[in-house]
C-alpha cells in the first residue's frame, strides 16, 4: 500500500543566521527535509508552508513528486515569486529525501547517477584593499581551490558588497531595518580592473577568477566593465545588471566575450528562457531551493543544456546545508554543470544540520546515504530562536535607492 504524508512541521531558527527548514514525516516513519530560506523574508515563507501548504499534504502519497509540484503550483491559481517558490521548492526537496530513504539510494542515483567525479566548488576570497584581497585568495590557493571570487573595497566607498572589515563576510545584518550603503558606480568600474591586474598577476593564468557585480550597473554600464575585464579572462562575471529585463542582457553580450551569469534571484524557468534560449549568458544560477526545487531546477537546467548554458548555483550562507545537499546531488548527476558556488557555513550550522556531504581540495562530494544525507540537531535548532535580519539597501551618492 502506498506511504501517506503524516505530519509537516516548519522550523524557524537562527543558529548565527536565520533559517527555514520543513519536515515531512510519513505514515511509513519515514523524515524527509527541505529547505525553505528567503534571506529577509523568512517568516513569509513559514507562514506560506504552515498555513497554506501543510494541510494540503497531510495523506498525500509521497512518491508523487511531480504530480505534488504542479499541484502546488498549477493547481493554486497565484503563482511564482521568491515566497512560493522556496516553499514549493522545500516540499519538493523533502519529497526525494523521503524517496532515497525509502528506496537506499542517494537522490544523485535517483537522478540518473554520477556524471562527474566530484563537483568543482568557489568561495569568497575579499579584501578591503588590494594587498588584504591578494593575501585571502593566498588562503584560497593553500585549500586546494582553483575557482575564486574576489571581491574587494573600492576608494571612497564605506561599504562594499562582498567585502567586510571582518575575516567572516555575511551580507545579512541582524536588526529591525536593513543597513544603508551607498555606492558610486563610476568609482567601482574604475578600480575593478586594477584589482584584477594584481590577482591575475599573483595567481597566473589557471586559476578560474569570478566576480559579482550584484546587480549594481545599468545595462551600458554592464557593458562597458564586461569589455574593461575581458583581457582578465574571468570564468564568469556575476549580476552585471538586474535581469528582470532579459533584454538588456544582449547590449552586455554584444560588447564582450566575458562569459556571463546571472539568476540567484529567479524562481522559475520562466525568469530566464529568454536569456537561454537567445544564448545571452553563459551560466545560470538558479538555487535549487529559490527555484521550486529539484523538479523545477531540473527542467530549467535541461533547457540550458540544449542552448550550450551551464549551471552555476548559488551556494551562500543563507541557502542552508538541506539544499546545498540538494545542488550537490543535481550537480553530480547533471551533465552542464559549470560549479557551484560554496561560501562555507560558520561551524554551528554544520552542527545544526548534519551532512553527509564534504568539501575538500576545492571539490564537494554528495556523500552516499540515502536521500540528500542531511539531518537536524532538533536541540541547537530549539534553543536558536528567529532574529530579524536583512540585506543592506543601497543607495547611490545623491540619496537614490539602487539594487543592492
Ligand atoms: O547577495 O546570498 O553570489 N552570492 C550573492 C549573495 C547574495 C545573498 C542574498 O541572500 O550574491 O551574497
Ligand atoms: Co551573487
Amino acid at each position: 500500500m502506498a506511504d501517506r504524508i503524516e505530519r509537516v512541521e516548519v522550523l524557524v531558527a537562527s543558529p548565527t543566521r536565520n533559517y527555514v527548514t520543513l519536515r515531512v514525516t510519513t505514515a511509513d516513519g519515514i523524515v524527509g527535509l527541505g529547505d525553505a530560506t528567503v534571506n529577509g523574508r523568512e517568516l513569509s515563507v513559514a507562514s506560506y508552508l504552515r498555513d497554506h501548504v501543510a494541510p494540503l499534504l497531510i495523506g498525500v502519497d509521497p512518491n508523487r513528486i511531480e504530480d505534488t509540484w504542479q499541484y502546488l503550483y498549477r493547481g493554486v491559481y497565484w503563482r511564482r515569486g521568491p515566497v512560493t517558490m522556496a516553499a514549493i521548492g522545500a516540499v519538493d526537496m523533502a519529497l526525494w529525501d523521503i524517496l532515497g530513504k525509502r528506496t537506499n539510494q542517494p537522490v544523485y542515483q535517483l537522478l540518473g547517477g554520477r556524471v562527474r567525479d566530484g563537483i568543482p566548488y568557489y568561495s569568497h576570497a575579499f579584501g578591503w584593499d588590494i594587498p588584504a584581497l591578494l593575501d585571502s585568495v593566498r588562503e584560497h590557493q593553500e585549500r586546494g581551490e582553483t575557482f575564486i571570487r574576489v571581491q574587494s573595497g573600492v576608494p571612497g566607498l564605506d561599504k562594499v558588497y562582498g567585502v567586510s572589515k571582518d575575516p567572516n563576510y555575511e551580507p545579512a545584518g541582524r536588526g529591525a531595518r536593513p543597513s544603508e550603503e551607498h555606492f558610486d558606480p563610476g568609482a567601482y568600474m574604475r578600480h575593478l580592473p586594477k584589482v584584477l591586474t594584481a590577482v591575475r598577476e599573483l595567481v597566473g593564468p589557471d586559476v578560474k577568477l569570478l566576480h559579482d557585480a550584484h546587480h549594481r550597473l545599468t545595462p551600458i554600464q554592464g557593458a562597458r566593465l564586461a569589455k574593461s575585464v575581458e583581457e582578465f579572462d574571468l570564468f564568469w562575471l556575476e549580476d552585471v545588471t538586474p535581469a528582470e529585463d532579459q533584454d538588456a542582457f544582449r547590449l552586455v553580450r554584444n560588447a564582450s566575450t566575458t562569459p556571463l551569469a546571472v539568476g540567484e534571484v529567479f524562481n522559475t524557468i520562466w525568469d530566464c528562457q529568454r536569456l537561454i534560449e537567445e544564448r545571452l549568458i553563459d551560466y545560470v544560477r538558479t538555487a535549487v531551493v529559490h527555484a521550486g526545487g529539484i523538479s523545477h531546477s531540473r527542467k530549467i537546467f535541461a533547457l540550458a543544456e540544449v542552448h550550450g548554458v551551464k549551471a552555476g548555483p548559488h551556494g551562500p550562507s543563507d541557502v542552508s546545508p538541506i539544499a546545498l545537499a540538494a545542488s550537490i546531488h543535481m550537480a553530480a548527476a547533471t551533465h552542464n554543470w559549470g560549479v557551484q558556488e560554496y561560501m562555507g557555513y560558520p561551524a554551528l550550522v554544520h552542527e545544526a544540520f548534519p551532512h553527509a556531504w564534504s568539501a575538500s581540495d576545492g571539490m564537494l562530494q554528495p556523500g552516499d546515504a540515502p536521500g540528500l544525507g542531511v539531518d537536524i540537531d532538533e536541540d541547537i535548532l530549539s534553543t536558536s530562536p528567529y532574529v530579524p535580519a536583512y540585506l543592506p539597501t543601497a543607495r547611490t551618492l545623491d540619496g537614490a535607492v539602487l539594487d543592492w
